[in-house]
């Protein structure tokens, strides 16, 4: 029996692998429950991989097979012969923990650059953002535990019934137990987790931030905050409260399209639950006020005193190891153990740490993802290097991705065949889950070590292993000189002493175990400059839009699907991309099930097949994973636009035109 944690969500289940996968039971975070996804993990890890580097210089040439010397001659010739600020580094929430310290540490504190960044731009940079400003610190305050003493849960902005099984079920669990336990989903759509609400509230996309500073506004306005909390512990109420006031219940129920009595009900539960959890997802995090849309509902958390016993803002995380990520710091701006570039003693600290000279680490953080697609397009970045990420899919304005893949001198690391590989210069082959070793931190904060269970095919190898040999390739084989993953682990343990996240006292032997107690903040206090938690004015800006494109996941896919896409089972049902349509908007186009509309932004205009449901009227919903091949790739309707403090894209909210052929004529009719 070989431990291993699910390779998909953040929930980050604890699993066994014995010739198939289930669940184990001794693990503390997850108990031995899981979903269908990882069930057909041993089908499809040896399909469609990717056995040996392959190489060509101009982008026209086909590939030819090269080993991993010429691999590694040819980074280093690029490398060597680029400035720092002309190289660029993609990874992933995907990657272990190992994985992430070694990139990491090779790209900031050896190629000095801080042009580094992660797909969690696109998915935790917003919770990230609003945890520091609210608590001083990243992390969810809570644990799983306190998923089963609750006695409310509102979920923001999450389809956890489909992308966070394992909790939604935990959930469903408690209410079986507890009657009167009461589960809210604010959703445009009324997506399968609605359906099991006891409250629906189908808001307007966007209007989030209206609708949680009308509930702040009758809280205040009834005398239901709780005073005290907010003198011992809180800064920014009265300020909070200036701005909330400009939304009574009439003014938000009419921005966000509800009735004024679901925000007072939404208000009651606030005030007088037992023990609420709100937890949120994308629907808040993807959004050009994402920030402020967090802040929102961490206010209410502040104002009513809920944390801990009472309740916690529970930011669901995305990808299995994005909170290990975010422990390494590998997003443009981190350093290890919470650290950051702009804090003159986190970096003295870190070069220290690494033994480099003092000054190595620059003071300013690099280009975020969005902005280094901009800066390839100028020409001012020519490499990039992509690790465990689809970007040709997954980014925003991929019109403008593509030409810039197109452009640039692009490497890129997977395990499978993937629709970026399409654009490389270099493609190399990773080892993935179950072929290397190595630790993932999930959604609570609980450290599980993924044991090997199966060889990589061919050439492939674990990503640490491939930034160690570069390294020692470009000499700084003293600073990397790692046998095994333990090594690594061992290493970086021990940047995050005395931190927040610190897990200098954890081994291999010991896990899986949760770093920090139950709850991050039991003493309520907090790591800000006053040492009390943070509230903050979170004004709502409005956007027009004839019909709002919302984009999202599908039930049994994982984002590009070039694992989960290679199993039939997991396929059924989601053979193919589709627009979800409100049935009343599609009577008045004209417009029936299985008819195909032209969806259409500026310029571009993309083909989709509609299914009628339940989305609010006026929005729409398309699944993005759907790859090059389907001639549907929805990031091509999405624009780049970001919020203005986290830089995460907005893929949440796309105005969008429809056009649709005389129905008698289908499209494809009419196109020939
Ligand atoms: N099956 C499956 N599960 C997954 C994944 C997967 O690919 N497939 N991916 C994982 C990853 S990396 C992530 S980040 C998570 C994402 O998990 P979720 O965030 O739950 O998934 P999404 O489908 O992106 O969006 C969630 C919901 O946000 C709603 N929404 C859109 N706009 C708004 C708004 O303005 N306000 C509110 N309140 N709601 C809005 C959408 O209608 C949608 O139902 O899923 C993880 N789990
Ligand atoms: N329109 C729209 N776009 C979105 C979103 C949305 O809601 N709407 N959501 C965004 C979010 S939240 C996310 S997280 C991203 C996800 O976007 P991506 O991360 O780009 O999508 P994945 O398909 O998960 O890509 C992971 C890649 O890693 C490879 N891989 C798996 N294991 C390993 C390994 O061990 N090593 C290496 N080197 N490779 C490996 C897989 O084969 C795959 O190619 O998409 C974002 N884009
Ligand atoms: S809930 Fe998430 S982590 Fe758990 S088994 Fe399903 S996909 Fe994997
Ligand atoms: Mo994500």
């Amino acid at each position: 029996m070989v431990p291993f944690q699910c390779p998909y969500c953040g929930v980050g289940c604890g699993l066994l692998w014995e010739e198939r996968v289930r669940g184990d039971k001794n693990h503390p975070a997850t108990k031995g429950d899981l979903c269908k996804k990882p069930v057909y993990y041993p089908k499809v890890m040896k399909k469609g991989r990717l056995l040996k580097p392959l190489y060509r210089e101009k982008k026209n040439q086909p590939f030819r097979e090269v080993d991993w010397q010429t691999a590694y001659k040819v980074l280093k010739q690029k490398i060597e012969n680029l400035h720092g600020e002309e190289l660029y580094f993609y990874l992933s929430g995907q990657l272990m923990t190992e994985d992430i310290y070694v990139a990491n540490k090779l790209v900031k504190g050896f190629l000095k650059t801080n042009n580094i960044d992660a797909n969690s731009r696109l998915c935790m940079a917003t919770a990230v953002s609003a945890y520091k400003l609210a608590f001083g610190s990243d992390g969810p305050p809570c644990s799983y535990e306190d998923l089963d003493d609750a006695d409310c849960f509102v979920f923001a902005g999450s389809n956890a019934l489909w992308t966070h099984p394992v909790i939604f079920k935990r959930i469903l669990k408690r209410k079986l137990e507890k009657e009167d336990v009461k589960i809210v989903v604010i959703d445009p759509i009324r997506t399968e987790t609605a359906k099991r609400a006891d409250m629906h509230v189908q808001l307007r996309a966007g209007t989030d931030t209206a609708l949680f500073n009308s509930i702040l506004y009758i809280l205040y306005d009834k005398g239901w905050v709780n005073k005290e909390f907010i003198g011992n512990y809180v800064e920014g109420f009265e300020e909070t409260i200036e701005e909330c006031l400009k939304y009574p219940p009439t003014v938000a129920s009419r921005i966000c399209q509800i009735e004024e009595e679901q925000i007072y009900k939404l208000a009651e539960l606030y005030a007088f639950s037992k023990k609420l959890i709100s937890l949120w997802c994308q629907g808040l995090n993807q959004s050009s006020q994402g920030v402020n849309k967090n802040l929102s509902l961490i206010n209410l958390h502040l104002a009513t005193g809920r944390l801990n016993e009472r309740g916690c803002p529970f930011s669901l995380t995305g990808q299995p190891n994005a909170m290990g990520g975010r422990e390494m710091g590998y997003l443009s701006n981190g350093l290890p153990g919470y650290r950051d570039v702009r804090r003159e003693e986190d970096r003295t600290f870190m070069e220290d740490f690494w033994g480099i000279e003092r000054g190595s680490i620059k003071p300013q953080p690099g280009p975020t993802i969005t902005e280094a697609i901009d800066l390839i397009l100028k020409g001012e970045i020519k490499f990039l290097w992509v690790v465990c990420t689809n970007p040709a899919v997954t980014l925003p304005n991929l019109r403008k991705v593509w030409e810039a893949l197109e452009k640039v001198f692009l490497v890129v690391q997977d395990a499978y065949w993937n629709d970026t590989c399409t654009f490389a210069n270099l493609i190399l082959p990773a080892a993935q889950m179950g072929e290397k070793e190595g630790v993932m931190t999930a959604s609570d904060r609980t450290l599980t070590l993924c044991k090997k269970f199966s060889e990589p095919p061919e050439e492939a190898k674990p990503d640490w292993v491939i930034f160690k040999e570069l390294a020692e390739y470009l000499g700084y084989e003293k600073y990397f000189s790692y046998k095994r993953s333990e090594d690594v682990f061992e290493e970086l343990k021990l940047s995050t002493k005395g931190k927040l996240c610190d897990i200098s006292g954890f081994n291999y032997q010991q896990l899986p175990r949760r770093r920090g107690k139950r709850w991050l903040y039991e003493e309520l206090s907090f790591p800000t400059d006053s040492g009390k938690a943070k509230m903050f004015p979170t004004p709502y800006e409005h956007k027009d839009a004839d019909f709002i494109l919302i984009t999202g996941r599908t039930k049994n896919q994982w984002h590009t699907m070039t694992r989960t896409g290679k199993s039939e089972e997991l396929l059924k049902g989601e053979e193919e991309p589709y627009l979800l349509m409100n049935e009343e908007d599609g009577r008045n186009l004209g417009v029936l099930e299985g008819d195909f509309v032209e969806v259409i932004v500026s310029d571009v205009s993309l083909k989709l097949k509609v299914r009628l449901g339940q989305v609010k009227r006026k929005h729409l919903f398309a699944p993005f994973g759907y790859g090059l091949a389907y001639d549907a790739v929805v990031n091509a309707l999405t624009k780049d636009v970001c919020d203005p403090v986290s830089k995460q894209p907005e893929l949440k909210f796309t105005s969008v035109n429809l056009r649709v052929r005389d129905r008698r004529l289908s499209l494809y009719e009419v196109e020939g």
